[in-house]
Parts: structure tokens; C-alpha cells; sequence
């Protein structure tokens, strides 16, 4: 799974995706631009992530966004940075974002690309200078360039993919993607500007014992989400639970161990949407050796109908998975 061409440790982002793309003699080098756009953001949002503390723009904004929750005044500011990176970059023609109700029309009609993001997850931790995250998901257009993206190129299952990646502003800022030849995670450093290649091929080790699990909301998860909850506490696992998706999901990928978002008596269908938290992590997992379902279906099969549809999410190292699956299976 994992690319033929090593690059070492310490090679710069930006080097690292010119080099991956010569491997593709075909490669027209715009994924690469887009990917290098997505970085540029990334940066400037962790500036303004990093000083939220002081210029005064943390705090809710005082409208709500389409799913009805607070916006923060970064989340705001994070989605208008990616926007205006992704339209600048000519790649993407059409974006999906966690905080717009309609799909964004970037006016790059010539542009190859369909980009999902959310751009800063787990907006309840800014406030509280707690790890969040942005996560994006890239899909080739399935129209005839020269006109905007349609419906139908932005519902397209997670398998269709061509990269996917999340960026993690915590104690340091990574930004970890897939082009589907295995995951690479790259740290930042600020006094230079750069990412750096920190995390070559990455893979997910085959089991853990820690788990992550809002377990608030125990009396309302299905019997088989129960079960596989005290199987851990049984079993002395550890619960570790941030809140914040990227930064739950990244200790797990690098350590071993399972994060669940089931369905609730509050978010029947889960809380997470498919489109752009669900299966950029499903394929960065994937690739890692690690799996991720809705507990009855492979999240990247999953059939998207709606561009900010929710779906439950079972997702990290394989064998635990497993066992929530036969769980869940043996409810019925
Ligand atoms: P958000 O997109 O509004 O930030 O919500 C997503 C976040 C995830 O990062 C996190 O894992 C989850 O919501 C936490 O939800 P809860 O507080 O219900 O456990
Ligand atoms: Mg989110």
C-alpha cells in the first residue's frame, strides 16, 4: 500500500508532493497545487488559532450555522481561509463546507475538483485552547469541466476519493493526508513556516486498548455499542475522549484504538457527517491498515444523498471495529 519512493524524514511538505507527483509521469500537477493550497490555508488559520487568546476572536459570533449550532468566530474565519485559498487555487470548481447549507461555487468552471471540508472541527475546544482540527475530502468531477460542479459531483461515496487529509492544531500542528499510496504526516514549524515530514507511512497498529466514546450518552446507545463499552472497561482499557474528532482520531491512528460516535437518543443518526468528517478519516484509516464502518456498512461505500447527511462512526485499528460489528450483529 505504501509508495515505492521513500522520501526522508525532515523533507518539506511542499517537496515532498512535487516528488510524489514526477512518480505519476501523467500527473498534470493540479492535485498537487491543491494540496499545496490546503497547506497555505492551513497555515494561516493556525495563526489566527494561535493567537485566538489575545486578538479577541474566540467566542460565539452570534449566529448559528446549518446544522443550528453556534458558530465561533474561527470557525468563521477558518471557512472563509480555505474558501479563499481553494477559489484562488483554480483547481476546485465546487466546495461542500460544514459551515455552509449550499454548496460553494468557486467560479473555476475549468476546475477538476470537488472539495468537502470542514474546516475547523470541534469548535466546543477553542475556547478552552483545546486540540481542533480542519478535515477535507477531494473528488474528481464526474461533469464536463467548463461549468460549475453539479449535485452529483459532490455525492459522490467515499470510495471515489483522491485524497483526503486532516490538519490537527495541538501542541504542535500536523497535516496528515492520502493520496490512496499510504499516509504521511507532516509537522509544523512555525519559526520556519514549513511542514515537515515527521510521520512517513504511517499505519495504524492492528489493536489498542484505548477507546473513545462520549459515554454521557451510555443509556442511549444501541445494546451492541453498550456491550462493546463495558467488554473495555472489562478489559482495562483506557477511555480518552478530547471532543474533538482529529485530535481523538490522530492519538488513536498513531497509538491503537477505536473512536465511536453511535447513534443517540440526541443525534439518532450520529452527530458526524459523512461527507466531510466520516470519509476523509475512513480513507486516511483505510490506507493506514486501520477500518471504519457505520457498524453495518463500510463508511467509504456509503451512498451520500444529502450534503450534510450524519452518519454513526466506528472507526480505528481493524481487530476493534471487529468486535463492535459482531456486537452490533448479534443485537439482531
Ligand atoms: P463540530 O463539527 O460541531 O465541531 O462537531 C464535531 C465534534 C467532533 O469533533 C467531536 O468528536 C464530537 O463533535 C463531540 O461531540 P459530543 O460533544 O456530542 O461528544
Ligand atoms: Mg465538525
Amino acid at each position: 500500500m505504501n509508495d515505492k519512493l521513500a522520501l526522508p524524514v525532515g523533507t518539506t511538505l511542499d517537496r515532498f508532493i512535487m516528488r510524489k507527483q514526477e512518480a505519476f509521469p501523467y500527473a498534470t500537477g493540479e492535485l498537487s497545487q491543491l494540496l499545496r493550497d490546503i497547506a497555505l490555508a492551513a497555515k494561516i488559520v493556525n495563526r489566527e488559532i494561535n493567537r485566538a487568546g489575545l486578538l479577541d476572536v474566540t467566542g460565539a459570533y452570534g449566529q448559528q450555522n446549518v446544522q443550528g449550532e453556534d458558530q465561533q468566530k474561527l470557525d468563521v474565519i477558518a471557512n472563509i481561509r480555505f474558501i479563499r485559498a481553494l477559489r484562488n487555487g483554480g483547481e476546485v470548481c465546487t466546495i461542500i463546507s460544514e459551515e455552509e447549507d449550499d454548496i460553494i461555487q468557486t467560479g473555476n468552471i475549468g476546475g477538476k475538483y470537488i472539495v468537502a471540508i470542514d474546516p475547523l472541527d470541534g469548535s466546543s475546544n477553542i475556547d478552552v485552547n483545546v486540540s481542533i482540527g480542519t478535515i477535507f475530502s477531494i473528488y474528481r468531477r464526474v461533469s464536463e469541466q467548463g461549468a460549475d460542479g453539479t449535485m452529483e459531483d459532490c455525492l459522490q461515496k467515499g470510495v471515489r476519493q483522491v485524497a483526503a487529509g486532516y490538519v490537527i492544531y495541538g501542541s504542535s500542528t500536523m497535516m496528515v493526508y492520502t493520496t490512496g499510496h499510504g499516509v504521511n504526516g507532516f509537522t509544523y514549524d512555525p519559526s520556519l513556516g514549513e511542514f515537515f515530514l515527521s510521520h512517513p507511512n504511517i499505519t495504524s497498529p492492528e489493536t489498542g486498548s484505548t477507546y473513545s466514546i462520549n459515554e454521557g450518552s451510555f443509556n442511549s446507545f444501541p445494546e451492541g455499542v453498550k456491550q462493546y463499552v463495558n467488554y473495555c472497561k472489562e478489559s482495562g482499557y483506557s477511555a480518552r475522549y478530547i471532543g474533538s474528532l482529529v485530535a481523538d482520531f490522530h492519538r488513536n491512528l498513531l497509538k491503537g484504538g477505536i473512536y465511536i460516535y453511535p447513534a443517540t437518543a440526541k443525534a439518532p443518526n450520529g452527530k458526524l457527517r459523512l461527507m466531510y468528517e466520516c470519509n476523509a478519516l475512513a480513507f486516511i484509516v483505510e490506507q493506514a491498515g486501520g477500518k471504519a464502518t457505520n457498524g453495518y456498512q463500510r463508511i467509504m461505500e456509503m451512498q451520500p444523498t444529502e450534503l450534510h447527511q450524519r452518519c454513526p462512526l466506528i472507526i480505528g485499528s481493524t481487530e476493534m471495529v471487529d468486535k463492535v460489528e459482531e456486537y452490533l450483529k448479534s443485537e439482531v
